[in-house]
């Protein structure tokens, strides 16, 4: 019997659903999911399901969570390790998870999430490449320190988890990569929970496809 649910969108576009589904699962929590497909915005389905009218949405054990780092944090209550457990690496996490949340609007506006898109050398307009130079950094610099694969070393945590959605983007997008992004956006792409919500996004009905998604202008 499932302890709760956790509301998302569909698995194609909706890129902090994925941040919210990866993170429940690394926490285990046993929760039933409710899918419902993105109309483009507001979507009157997950503005009746929903607090904040946005997914990802969860109810666990009598709790409820909303807004992605929130839920990050519910479940690294459950599962400590989705944190480092060295207290400067853990900050370096919590901060670099965060600035993903507020920001980085340029590449998410130029650059939406597409998992069955493909569109290389579009989007690049000046402030998603000025994004993608940071969140580059921001790579280089955790890699470089922790030593890979994952941000924070050799296990995918709630920092990696933040990160996903990028690496969807920069996998359907194309945009240049140094050589040590390019690895991380593989190592994060092959991990089992990526590779299932990928499989899974890519069984959705036909019927879920929006326009100005697959059709960007
Ligand atoms: N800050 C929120 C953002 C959530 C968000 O914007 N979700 C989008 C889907 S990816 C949404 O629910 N949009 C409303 C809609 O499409 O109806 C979070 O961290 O969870």
């Amino acid at each position: 019997m499932p302890e709760g649910r956790l509301v998302i969108g569909n698995k194609r576009y909706s890129s902090w659903s994925l941040r919210g589904w990866l993170l429940v699962h690394l926490a285990g929590l046993d929760v039933e999911e409710v899918v419902i497909p993105l109309a483009g915005g507001s979507t009157p389905a997950i503005k009746a399901a929903t607090p904040a009218g946005l997914v990802p949405y969860l109810e666990h054990r009598g709790a409820a969570a909303w807004e992605s780092l929130a839920i990050a944090e519910y479940c690294a209550e459950i599962a400590p390790g989705l944190w480092p457990a060295d207290r400067v690496a853990r900050a370096q996490a919590r901060s670099v998870a965060a600035e993903m949340h507020a920001g980085f609007r340029g590449l998410r506006m130029n650059m939406p999430m597409n998992l069955g898109g493909h569109f290389p050398g579009r989007g690049r307009a000046p402030e998603a490449l000025a994004d993608i130079a940071r969140i580059e950094a921001i790579w280089a610099e955790l890699l470089g320190v922790h030593g890979g694969p994952f941000l924070f070393g050799t296990d995918f945590g709630a920092a990696d988890a933040m990160f996903a959605p990028v690496v969807a983007r920069f996998l359907t997008w194309e945009p240049e990569l140094a050589p040590a992004s390019r690895a991380y956006v593989q190592a994060v792409r092959t991990h089992p929970l990526v590779a299932r919500w990928y499989d899974e996004a890519a069984l959705e009905p036909a019927e879920w496809l929006l326009e100005k998604y697959e059709n960007p202008a």
